[in-house]
């Protein structure tokens, strides 16, 4: 039963978007069943062929509402300042007056879904309890996937009323009167206007990354935009991993890597593939959860060479978003094993042909399924405490310059080192894609406070904790002059995070350079790969004069936050600009 906090707030609530009806969410079978009926009567979800993919449903978004709107999303935080100058901020009252006044009556003839959910698994110290509030079928069942939610939260949560407030309202989908905002005084995330993804699964980026963040800083923990993934060695020992990517840079891939048959006795265990929260645990080692129970996976590139394990994971019980649906009832999109269909009805909802010049299914299309599902899901994946991590990576997408793998020197060195990280843009967010941007340890469109203070909590940490995993950057992407990607990637990544593991261990041979420690000579296990030695050479290159030029914008980038950058950044910007000239 919820409370009487819990009552009275969606009870002010309603009288501000004025439903119809209130239905109160108790996350049983049945009610999926309903509920799932519901959406297919609606137009929310559309049906595929429950034979060949049992449980599965296609959704189909407004065309002007597929990726997150960064430059719609605001930290309403009261100075401006706290918010700092890497994100939009909106006064609180000004917010609320804004939102309200377009809440105000929009859930007229609709129903307002009332679904409690937990972010954690149940029985985790780590947990946090939202309620979200949605006139969206669509968030319902997703919610259902990525989070645990039901009557058993109302239990968890007592007559307490430490649970975050998240309301959305699809209202009438105009851009101009889309708002993601975040008010981390008052634990509470409003949306509306929009009906896609992390702008409206507000337990994901919202509550998990923005408010987490804040309250991680307040309570000295870290909520990180992190996969989690165990590599189990030939003798069985697993050596756990989190790594910052920013989205659709293949953080699920790489959580769900496939070893290659030339890499015998190695295994890869997924954790998480988007989130981590990550807590200094009894023994002063830092220990992750993922606060997640499913993926918001990108369906393009998807198959079942790049990443089989979520193949396997889609084949029952998933929504897919924004994909092509083929004659026989059963998906596709771009990238997808197997013959390009000769025809479908593409992510609009028109008929589709390959010769018609456009995409069957959004770059930004993606599929919602249980982590349960996933063959490689780590038997310490909802453990309550966690799982104890050795190696933090930073990855970023970068066609040149940065090598394929470096580690930091110390904690400080991996703090800077995150914090000057840089990519190409990616389709998961609205505006130009493949456009260099920087964005400090993938975080830069979800930290829910100023990011100087943000840096200043990871050097914190640092010092908090007694055993801290070592920092390593990692880069796949890097390319040739003609274009040409130097390294294979996918399962091949294993050989990568082997010498970082021995590097945990204190084996494992290392090279000083002006940017770090790279590989010593031999040291990446190259056996059975078709790589050159000058291909080897590149991805491990470093052109002095390029990374002056990157010291100079990463110097540029951190002025913007005045006193909030932490001395210990700017030493260590000059201490390379210093390596590079030596
Ligand atoms: O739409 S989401 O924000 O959930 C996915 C992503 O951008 O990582
Ligand atoms: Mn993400």
């Amino acid at each position: 039963m919820p409370n009487t906090k819990v009552a009275l707030w969606v009870d002010e609530m309603a009288k501000l978007c004025k439903p119809d009806k209130i239905y109160w969410c108790d996350g049983s079978e049945e009610e999926k069943k309903r509920l799932t009926q519901d959406a297919l009567k609606t137009g929310e979800l559309h049906d595929l062929n429950q034979e060949k993919l049992p449980g599965c449903y296609l959704h189909r978004s407004h065309q002007n509402d597929v990726a997150r709107t960064e430059h719609l999303t605001f930290i309403c935080t009261p100075t401006k300042d706290e918010a700092g100058p890497t994100n939009n901020w909106m006064a609180p009252a000004e917010a609320y007056d804004k939102l309200g006044k377009i809440f105000d009556g929009s859930m007229k003839g609709r129903t307002m879904y009332v679904i409690p959910f937990l972010m954690g698994s149940w029985g985790s110290p780590y947990a946090k309890i939202g309620v979200e509030l949605t006139d969206s079928l669509y968030v319902v069942l997703n919610m259902r996937i990525l989070t645990r939610i039901g009557n058993r939260v109302w239990d968890l949560l007592g007559d307490s009323d430490r649970f975050t407030r998240c309301l959305h309202a699809r209202a009438d989908l105009d851009l101009s009167r889309r708002f993601i905002c975040h008010f981390p005084q008052d634990n509470t995330i409003w949306s509306v206007g929009s009906a896609y993804g992390g702008n409206v699964l507000l337990g994901k980026k919202c509550l998990a990354l923005r408010l987490a963040s804040y309250m991680g800083r307040n309570e000295n923990w870290m909520a990180e935009h992190m996969l989690i993934l165990g590599v189990e060695d030939p003798s069985g020992k697993t050596t756990y991993i989190a790594a910052a990517f920013p989205s659709a840079c293949g953080k699920t891939n790489l959580a769900m890597m496939v070893p290659p048959p030339s890499q015998t006795g190695y295994k890869i265990w997924t954790v998480g593939d988007d989130i981590a929260w990550l807590h200094i645990g009894k023994d002063g080692r830092l220990w992750a959860v993922n606060p997640e129970a499913g993926f918001f996976g990108v369906a393009p590139g998807t198959n079942r060479k790049s990443n089989p394990n979520a193949m396997a994971s889609v084949e029952k019980n998933a929504i897919f978003t924004n994909v092509l649906k083929r004659p026989d009832g059963t998906v596709w999109w771009e990238g997808m094993d197997g013959e390009v269909p000769a025809e479908g009805i593409d992510w609009k909802g028109e008929k589709w042909t390959p010769s018609a010049g456009t995409k069957g299914a959004n770059p930004n299309s993606r599929f919602t399924a249980p982590a349960s599902q996933c063959p490689s899901i780590s038997p310490e994946w909802e453990n309550p405490e966690g799982v104890p991590i050795s190696a933090i990576l930073f990855g970023s997408r970068r066609t040149h310059l940065t090598p394929l793998i470096y580690e930091a020197f110390n904690w400080q060195h991996g703090t800077f080192i995150g914090a000057s990280m840089a990519s190409e843009t990616t389709a998961a967010a609205q505006g130009a894609v493949g456009v260099l941007r920087r964005d400090p340890m993938a975080m830069l469109p979800f930290c829910g406070y100023n990011m100087g203070d943000y840096f200043a909590h990871w050097l914190k940490m640092g010092a908090l904790i007694k055993n801290p995993p070592k920092i390593f950057c990692v880069n796949w992407f890097r390319q040739d002059a003609s274009g040409r990607f130097l390294w294979p990637g996918f399962g091949e990544n294993i050989r990568v995070l082997r010498w970082i593991i021995e590097r945990t261990e204190g084996k494992g041979s290392a090279a000083e350079s002006p940017v770090g420690l790279l590989p010593g000579k031999n040291a990446l296990c190259l056996d059975g790969l078709d790589l050159s030695a000058k291909d080897l050479e590149q991805l491990l290159d470093i052109k002095r004069t390029e990374w002056q030029e990157e010291a100079s914008q990463i110097e540029k980038f951190f002025g913007q936050f005045g006193d909030h950058l932490p001395a210990a950044l700017g030493e260590e910007c000059r201490a390379l600009h210093k390596r590079l000239r030596e």
